[in-house]
């Protein structure tokens, strides 16, 4: 695995607003670096974040904090925004009759509706900013696999660097079964939203991230740990983890404990790393089809023309009375 390397990228975002110019190749510091923290329920997201916040302010780059779990009881770190004070979560499953999950979907969508106002006060203080970090709701599923988790992740990438940091439990991914389903989940979000990603290999202090590393670097040894493994996934892993290892060359990763505060400078010269990608990499694709949209008017305006002149055409020879 090559920490070096980054996939291809592409966008589905909407035009750039803010922030970083246009083709690609502008790293101007003014322009803070978005961390978006995803991960299983209870990996430690809202740890790492606590963590990272402090870690930051400690250098003197104090970031923008957004939380967007609706239903933390406790946050252990003062957010910037935080859904909770527009959204009431338990009112929602109140109001509209939902479990805890449907409550958590319902809350961020009502929060995005929202979210061009949330943009502006960030932008507002973008140029005193190095970061903005973001906490997301304990389900993955319900901001990686809906609307308006696209919705949120979309505009922040269409206006400031942004990466993924996808956060594991390490200790309870030490199987090869569960680090195999973990790192199949962690390749789909990073096809779907194709930004800079980075595996967060947390709880180091309980588990060292060593056999990740391994076997993100040597086939082989994955291979062997498969084999070891009887039960019944076994097979259907063994043919999947050939697919895993194109992805394993296209991450960057560190292993970190956000209890304990040990490897946090590694992360960040990973988001440093992920930054030049955003630049090399995402942003000038997202240009592109930005571009692409635009001609593509063009385009069908030329069609609608056409479309009329043969009307035109076609009415024996006579003159159209456009006014008619
Ligand atoms: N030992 C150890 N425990 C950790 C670490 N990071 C988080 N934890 C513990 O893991 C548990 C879950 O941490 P959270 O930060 O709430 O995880 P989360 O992903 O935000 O959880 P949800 O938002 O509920 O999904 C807590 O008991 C934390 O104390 C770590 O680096 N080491
Ligand atoms: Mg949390």
């Amino acid at each position: 695995m090559s920490a070096d390397q980054s996939g291809s990228r592409a966008s589905t975002g909407s035009a750039s607003t803010a922030g970083a110019t246009a083709g690609g190749t502008t790293k101007d510091a003014k322009v803070p670096t978005v961390i978006l923290t995803i991960g299983m329920a209870g990996s430690g997201k809202t740890t790492f974040l606590q963590r990272l916040n402090s870690h930051l302010r400690t250098q003197k780059h104090v970031p923008y904090v957004l939380n967007l779990d609706p239903a933390v009881n406790k946050l252990p770190f003062g957010a910037n925004i935080d859904i909770r004070d527009t959204i009431d979560y338990k009112q929602v499953m109140k109001d509209y009759t939902l479990g805890p999950n449907g409550a958590i979907l319902t809350s961020l969508n009502l929060f995005t509706t929202k979210f061009d106002q949330v943009l502006e006060f960030v932008d507002k203080r973008a140029a005193e900013l190095d970061y903005v970090i973001v906490d997301t709701p304990g389900q993955i599923e319900i901001f990686t696999w809906s609307a308006s988790g696209a919705i949120i992740t979309d505009s922040l990438a269409a206006t400031y660097p942004t990466v993924l940091a996808y956060i594991i439990d390490t200790p309870r991914t030490a199987g090869p079964a569960t680090f195999m389903s973990n790192m199949l989940y962690a390749c789909s979000i990073l096809y779907k939203t194709k930004l800079p990603f980075i595996l967060v290999f947390n709880k180091t202090d309980v588990t060292p991230h060593d056999f990740a590393v391994e076997w993100m670097s040597d086939f082989e040894a994955f291979q062997r740990a498969l084999m070891q493994d009887t039960s019944y996934m076994s097979s259907l892993m063994n043919s999947m983890s050939l697919v895993l290892d194109e992805f394993y060359e296209n991450l960057n990763y560190c292993g970190l404990s956000a209890v304990t505060g040990a490897g946090f400078d590694d992360f960040m010269a990973q988001v440093a790393k992920a930054r030049d990608e955003y630049y090399a990499e995402y942003k000038p694709e997202l240009d592109r089809v930005i571009q692409e949209r635009l001609a593509l008017k063009e385009s069908d305006k030329q069609k609608q023309l056409e479309a009329l002149l043969k009307d035109i055409s076609i009415s024996e020879g006579k003159e159209v009375d456009m006014d008619a």
